[in-house]
Formats: structure tokens, C-alpha cells, sequence
């Protein structure tokens, strides 16, 4: 799949903006017709959740089914590309409509016929509509989405029903989610209506690296023809290639990218015929680097990197997990002022303009897959062939992004605490990591570990490097800062004597809600938040097998209801608008 972009060869028209949509909590809707067209509509912005948007209709806690509905007027340059680049008279564009993703599932109808549907969750995915809409004719899309999660894959679904038959009724949030975030549901990013030429290219994989003297360059294009030009800042890359094999090329000239100088090159590939016409063109920003594991230690460009930094959600007011691009910004802003240097897109791919941003800023970044505390009791073939999917088209996403320096596979598996944990999940960890490896073998692959899993937990046996969330200070040892720091410091030891590999915190912190203060030890304080945090630092900072830590969270997030959340998570170092909470001057202090 190639990302949307609009040049000499291509056409991409946002869909973006205010669409209708229709609740369709009984399930009624497809044998009522709802593909043909929807009635009774309300207004709804896409992109967006429907959570908070429509809370008084009633759809806060509405996990279920949702029609979307909008016209599309197809241009009518479509049937004739000759009058826009010079193609051949006639040919005629193909085209797609492109989804950045939806929430969680979802069904494409055009004037009432069934295009397409999603595929993994949380990654976008592509529908062919040639054929299916005319150039110069509107067309009504409506989408169906669905918020459900499957009962097998890397993001299990739990049921209301399950709390009660596990005899965990006070586990139980509600809406019932398996993760401690808000399950927003709909068109989270955009969508656009992609125009191609006939003759393209189908698919293009970029991989870079660094040698420490030069800049390294794969490029496989998957398409007709037999030629493509590459070019670097307008730099022609030399020889033409051929499409359907991996060309190599080595680049003595350029700068290294890295979080000190993001230094990013524009890529651009024509596809030609054999008269040397233009067929089509696809372009991206790379950067060249390295990262990977040598003993203890994580090597960017061959030096040790400390990793600073936060785990984070997509997770703003009213948006909900809908792309918020002035936020976007103001995160990126923040993350530098407060002197941080990476993320974890817990726990899920990020919008790719998450990506770009970080790019473009030197935020390194350790790309999540949508797998929380998977049920091992419940694990089959069919979970872990979709976990290999996934991380086939996370990778396929994100692999040419440079800031991406490592793949996480799953978060706190074994957090219930399985029995047979250990016998159970060990040739799926072995199984999945295996599979990753031969897709991408330029970065260091990890699973976030809990407590309740153990420090033998085979998945932490299968990574590169070693990643712990670790919550002593707040859901044990309340309140006693000392304990807490003594049985982190003890973990690392354990860990360094049974792995010998980088140990990474990828998540730790305190909730603090914004204003309640005290001057003695006191959870939920500011004070504490902020004390809890520097003291964590400072043995993070000090052992020589710990690459560095995330704190939890970047920003206060909603969650479903539950006893022991305040509407949010308040782990956020600033609040869900972003305002500091003390915690974020002192990082600022230890961190520039
Ligand atoms: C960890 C989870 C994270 C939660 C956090 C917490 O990975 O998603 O939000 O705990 O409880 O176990 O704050």
C-alpha cells in the first residue's frame, strides 16, 4: 500500500470535514438497508471519535455500530489524465479511497454495493472503487463502523460476561475494555480519494541505514515496467533500476540522521516506460541511521543513546482518538521543552503524521502494536497469525521512517496472572519474534513486561532489549518512595544477572490530580507525582544496564469507568489540555 500524495502522477482529495452518521446500537441497520443511504442522520466530524462528540445522543460509552455517510463528487479529470499530466488520451485514473484507519472495524458501501473493508486494527487500509464511480458523478460512501474487538487476535475483546464468569466483577470496567484507556470508536483519521494512473507503482519498500561513513539505501518497487529513477534532493541516484528486486545504493555524501541534527532527505521514484515516458511518481522522507543492541547498551549511529521520554496515548478533548493536528504540534513542542528525546506509541500505531513530526523533530520512537494484556488462556493459531499480520503491515507502515528505532509487540502480556503463562506463551513469543525478525532485521524488537508475569517471562527472554513497566510507589508500596526505589533497583539487578541485556523502564509514574498538593509523601499529590518520578530517575540514570525510562504518561487520558480512575488517568505530566503538573518542571530540570 503507498501512502496517499498528490504530484504530477497522483491525485489525493482529503475527505476530511463534517459528515453524517447514525447509531446503529441493535444491529438493524444492514437489513434495513442503512448502504443504500442513511435517514434520521446527525451531524459528526471526521476525523474524530463519536464518544464525546455525541454524548448527548446518548454515545459516550456507545462501543457497538455507526454509520457514516458523505458524497463524493469524483472529478471529472479522472476519465481523462491527459488534460492534467500529459498521460495518454483516455486511459483514465484508477481509484481508491484510502482510510489512515477506523475504529476498530469497518465496511465501505458505494451508492448501496460493498467495496471493501478494513483490515489490522489501528493501520490503514486501502479500497479499490474503479468501476464503482464515475468521473463528473457524485457518489454516496457510506461506512459502517464497528467499535467491537474479535474474540481472537492481538487485541483480545473482554465482555462484561467475563468479568463475572473469572469471578473479577471488581476488575470490571465500563465499557468493558481489556486496556486502562477509552475505547473510542469511528473514523479516527483521514481519508482521502486517491486517483492513480493505470500503469503505477503497487507497492515500494524503503529500508536506510548508516555505516558510520555513508548512508545506506534499499529500494524494492513492486509494479510494470522495467525502470524506475531515483532521486535525492533532486539528485539523481544514478543508473536507473528495475522494479520487483531489491536495489542497493550506497551514499557517501550525506549527514546521519539523529535526535541532535533530524537530518531528512526527500526521496523521489519514477516509474518509466520504455520510451522513457513519466508513468507515475512516489516520493518520501528518509533519514540515514543505525540503531541496534551491543551488550548492554542501545547504539544509535554506533554511540550509546539514553532514552528520555514518555509513553503516550491519541487521546485529546472532544477528538478523542481522532487526529488532532494542533495538538500534534503542541505534544512535539512540549516533548521538547521538557528536554525528552523519545516515545512509545503505547498501545498502538500512531496516525503517521505522528511520524512525520517526529521525523522531522529527532524524536526517536518505539512503534507499539495493538496488543494488550493478551489472555494466554485464550491463545490460538488464530491470535498469533494475526499478530504476524499485524506487524506485517505495521512494518509495511512505518519501516522507511527514521525516527522508528524499535518494534514493541505486545504490552503486559500475562497480566492476568495465567497459570500456565510461561508453558503457554513461550513458542508464541518464540513463533512471533522469529516471523519479525525475518520481516525487518535493522531494529531491536521488545515486549513491554508487568509484574504479574514475572522476570522469566519468555517474551522478555525472546528481545532485544529488556522493557519492564514497573509501578512500585503507587499500586504497591504506597506512598513509600524508599521501598519503592530499593525494589526498582533490586528488579534492574535481577534482570542485568539473568539477561545481560539493555534494560529499558518503558513505563512508571504516579496519577497526580492537577492542584491537590501536600507537603509530606501523599499519593495523588503533585508533590508526590514529581518526587515519585525524580527518584525513579535517579536509579535509572545510575545503573549501568538501564537504557533510560518512559514515564507514564506524557498527558492525563480517559479511560473507561472504574473505581480507581477520576474520569482520566492522571499519570499525565500535564494535564489531558496540557498543562504542567509540577512533575513536568522537574523533568525539565533533570532531562535538559
Ligand atoms: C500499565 C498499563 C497502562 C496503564 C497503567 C496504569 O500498561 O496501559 O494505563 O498501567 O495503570 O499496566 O496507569
Amino acid at each position: 500500500m503507498i501512502r496517499p500524495e498528490t504530484n504530477l502522477h497522483r491525485h489525493a482529495i482529503c475527505l476530511d470535514g463534517i459528515w453524517q452518521c447514525r447509531a446503529d446500537p441493535d444491529d438493524i441497520g444492514q437489513s434495513d438497508g442503512w448502504q443504500n443511504g442513511l435517514d434520521n442522520t446527525q451531524f459528526i466530524a471526521v476525523p474524530g471519535s463519536w464518544n464525546e462528540q455525541l454524548a448527548e445522543s446518548g454515545l459516550l460509552n456507545h462501543t457497538g455500530i455507526l454509520w457514516y455517510q458523505r458524497d463524493i463528487l469524483i472529478p471529472a479529470f479522472a476519465q481523462n489524465p491527459e488534460q492534467r499530466n500529459g498521460q495518454k488520451e483516455g486511459v483514465g485514473y484508477d481509484m481508491s479511497l484510502y482510510f489512515g484507519s477506523a475504529d476498530y472495524n469497518a465496511e465501505v458501501f458505494i451508492d448501496g454495493q460493498l467495496v471493501g473493508s478494513s483490515g489490522c486494527h489501528k493501520l490503514p487500509f486501502e479500497v479499490n472503487i474503479t468501476g464503482y464511480a464515475a468521473p463528473g458523478q457524485t457518489v454516496k460512501l457510506v461506512v459502517k463502523v464497528d467499535a467491537h474487538l474479535p474474540e481472537h487476535g492481538p487485541m483480545q475483546r473482554v465482555t462484561r460476561e467475563d468479568y463475572v464468569a473469572e469471578k473479577r466483577e471488581r476488575d470490571e470496567y465500563w465499557p468493558a475494555v481489556r486496556f486502562d484507556f477509552f475505547p473510542f470508536g469511528g473514523l479516527n483519521r483521514s481519508i482521502y480519494l486517491c486517483l492513480y494512473p493505470k500503469d503505477r507503482m503497487r507497492d515500494v519498500q524503503i529500508d536506510t541505514g548508516w555505516t558510520g561513513e555513508a548512508g545506506t539505501l534499499f529500494v524494492k518497487v513492486i509494479g510494470p515496467g522495467t525502470r524506475i529513477d531515483g532521486y535525492l534532493d533532486g539528485q539523481s541516484l544514478g543508473a536507473p533500476f528495475a522494479t520487483g528486486a531489491f536495489c542497493t545504493f550506497n551514499l557517501s555524501d550525506v549527514t546521519p540522521w539523529s535526535p541532535d541534527d533530524p537530518k531528512l532527505y526527500h526521496l523521489t521514484l519514477i516509474l518509466k516506460d520504455e520510451d522513457n515516458n513519466a508513468l507515475d511518481m512516489v516520493t518520501k522522507n528518509i533519514g540515514f541511521r543505525s540503531a541496534h543492541i551491543e551488550g548492554e547498551q542501545f547504539i544509535l549511529n554506533g554511540k550509546p543513546i539514553q532514552l528520555k521520554g514518555f509513553g503516550k496515548h491519541e487521546d485529546t478533548l472532544v477528538s478523542g482518538r481522532g487526529v488532532n493536528l494542533p495538538m500534534l504540534v503542541k505534544d512535539f513542542q512540549l516533548l521538547k521543552w521538557i528536554g525528552a528525546n523519545s516515545v512509545r506509541t503505547s498501545h498502538y500505531p500512531y496516525d503517521e503524521s505522528f511520524l512525520d513530526m517526529a521525523d522531522a523533530e529527532g524524536i526517536l520512537v518505539i512503534s507499539e502494536i495493538f496488543s494488550v494484556n493478551l489472555d494466554f488462556r485464550r491463545t490460538d493459531e488464530r491470535d498469533l497469525s494475526a499478530h504476524k499480520a499485524t506487524a506485517d503491515a505495521l512494518i509495511a507502515r512505518d519501516r522507511s521512517h527514521a525516527s522508528v528505532i524499535a518494534w514493541s509487540l505486545s504490552n503486559e502480556p500475562g497480566y492476568l496472572g495465567e497459570l500456565d503463562y510461561k508453558a503457554q506463551s513461550a513458542p508464541y513469543w518464540a513463533a512471533l519474534f522469529a516471523h519479525v525478525r525475518s520481516v525487518d532485521n535493522t531494529r531491536p524488537l521488545t515486549v513491554a513486561n508487568v509484574y504479574f508475569a514475572g522476570l522469566d517471562d519468555p517474551a522478555l527472554e525472546q528481545s532485544d532489549f529488556v522493557t519492564i513497566n514497573r509501578y512500585f510507589g503507587w499500586y504497591s508500596e504506597p506512598g513509600q518512595l524508599d521501598r519503592a526505589t530499593l525494589c526498582l533497583k533490586n528488579v534492574f539487578d535481577e534482570l542485568q544477572t539473568r539477561y545481560g541485556k539493555p534494560i529499558f523502564v518503558s513505563e512508571f509514574g504516579a496519577d497526580a490530580i492537577a492542584g491537590m498538593h501536600a507537603t509530606t509523601d501523599q499519593m495523588w499529590t503533585e508533590e508526590y507525582q514529581s518526587n515519585l518520578i525524580s527518584r525513579y530517575w535517579s536509579v535509572i540514570d545510575s545503573h549501568p544496564a538501564c537504557i533510560g525510562g518512559h514515564v507514564w504518561n506524557f498527558s492525563d487520558f480517559r479511560t473507561a469507568q472504574h473505581a480507581r480512575r477520576v474520569v482520566m488517568n492522571h499519570k499525565g505530566v500535564f494535564t489531558r489540555g496540557r498543562d504542567p503538573k509540577q512533575a513536568a518542571f522537574t523533568l525539565r530540570q533533570l532531562w535538559q
